[in-house]
């Protein structure tokens, strides 16, 4: 995004212009002035949290609406999510101590048969970005996997994601056996993934199908809000 990146000193800069240097930062992937931002910025005496909100969801905020529209791609991206990553890997210990708070738990993995990741680990980002715990199963996960993490972590969500046309179908395979034991309706369970839509989404019984990270960081948040109000009322 600037050009003059190298006559930049963040120390420098107010902390208003600082965060929007992040911003840009972020957008062009620079991960060592992220990092370099986070510290600057905890030096001044900011809240791990309001760092992480303000300044790098945020700043991903933006990477992931210009990838929804076209203007960025994936290794752009995927750039952005590892200086993202450098940012937030300063920042988990010292939210983990100032209890930033949690909005949910989500198990999250790749169906039987696919090995795409790059999607899901976008997805788990964002979401840990906006303060999930998410435990990453990783690619090329059969029922039982998917069955024992949840048995094992007990989140609120069920995260799948397919990125072929023979592979999505499994994600029918673990919901119907979800139910047979007896088990659906303790998760909220989210797909997505590129050849998937909504229609497919309610055919084969999830709560929600997911366009991209974005749009699963906000189905996440509000299946969330309505299960603690659920809850609340019982
Ligand atoms: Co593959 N591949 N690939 N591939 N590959 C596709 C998917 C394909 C569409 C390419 C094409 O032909 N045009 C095609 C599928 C065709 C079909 O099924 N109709 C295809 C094929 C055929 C294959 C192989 C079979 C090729 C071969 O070996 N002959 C093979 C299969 C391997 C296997 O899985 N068993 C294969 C292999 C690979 C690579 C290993 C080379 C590599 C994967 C590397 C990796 O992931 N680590 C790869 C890649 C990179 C792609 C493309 C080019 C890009 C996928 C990607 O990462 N997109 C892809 C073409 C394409 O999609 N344009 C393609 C970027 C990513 C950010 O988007 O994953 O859609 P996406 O995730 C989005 C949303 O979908 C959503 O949010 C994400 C972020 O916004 N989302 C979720 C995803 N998961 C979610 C889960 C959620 C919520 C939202 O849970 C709540």
């Amino acid at each position: 995004m600037t050009d003059e990146h190298e006559d930049i000193i963040l120390a420098e800069l107010s902390d208003e212009d600082l965060v929007r240097q992040m911003h840009d930062d972020l957008y062009d992937g620079l991960k060592e002035e992220v990092e370099e931002g986070v510290n600057i910025l905890l030096a001044r005496g900011w809240q791990p949290y309001d760092i992480l909100t303000e300044a790098l969801v945020a700043g991903m905020t933006i990477v992931g609406y210009d990838f929804r529209d076209g203007i960025l791609f994936v290794p752009e991206v995927l750039l952005a999510a590892n200086a993202m990553k450098g940012g937030m890997f300063i920042l988990k210990p010292l939210l983990a101590e100032t209890g930033a708070p949690k909005q949910g738990k989500m198990v999250i993995g790749t169906v039987k048969g696919d090995i795409h990741d790059i999607g899901k680990n976008l997805v788990a980002m964002m979401l840990e970005g906006a303060g999930f715990e998410v435990v990453d199963i990783g690619i090329n996960n059969p029922v039982e996997n998917y069955l024992e993490a949840l048995e094992r972590e007990r989140p609120d969500i069920l995260g799948m994601s397919a990125l072929l046309t023979t592979t999505m179908p499994y994600m029918k395979t673990v919901i119907d056996t979800m139910v047979e034991k007896g088990v659906r309706d303790d998760y909220i369970v989210l797909v997505g993934g590129a050849p998937l839509n909504e229609e497919f989404g309610r055919a084969i019984g999830a709560d929600a199908y997911c366009r991209d990270a974005a749009v699963a960081v906000e189905t996440a948040k509000a299946f969330v809000a309505r299960k603690h109000n659920q809850l609340a009322t019982v």
